[in-house]
C-alpha cells in the first residue's frame, strides 16, 4: 500500500484484493473521482514522471496502457450506472 496525501492506493502486491477494475481509490464505487485519478496519473506519466496508480486497476479497458481513454470509459460506465 502506498500513500499519497490522505488517499490510499493499491500497489502491485495488493492486487489480490477484490477490487473492481477502474476503482483506483478502492472505495467500492466507480465514479468521476476514479476517472480524475486516472487522468492525473496519465498526466504524470505523459510528462515522464512516475505513475502512482496500480496499472491493472487504472487500465480500465485492458489495452495495456493508462490513458485518457480509460478515464473517459470509467466516466461512461459511471454515467450508465447512475441512470439505470
Ligand atoms: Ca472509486
Ligand atoms: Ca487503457
Amino acid at each position: 500500500m502506498t500513500r499519497r496525501g490522505e488517499i490510499r492506493f493499491l500497489t502491485g502486491e495488493d492486487y489480490t484484493l477484490p477490487v473492481e477494475s477502474g476503482d483506483v481509490n478502492c472505495d467500492g464505487r466507480l465514479n468521476a473521482v476514479d476517472a480524475s485519478y486516472v487522468l492525473a496519473d496519465y498526466a504524470e506519466t505523459s510528462v515522464g514522471r512516475e505513475a502512482f496508480l496500480n496499472r491493472k486497476l487504472a487500465d480500465y479497458n485492458g489495452d495495456g496502457s493508462v490513458s485518457a481513454v480509460d478515464a473517459s470509459q470509467i466516466l461512461a460506465a459511471y454515467a450508465d450506472n447512475s441512470v439505470s
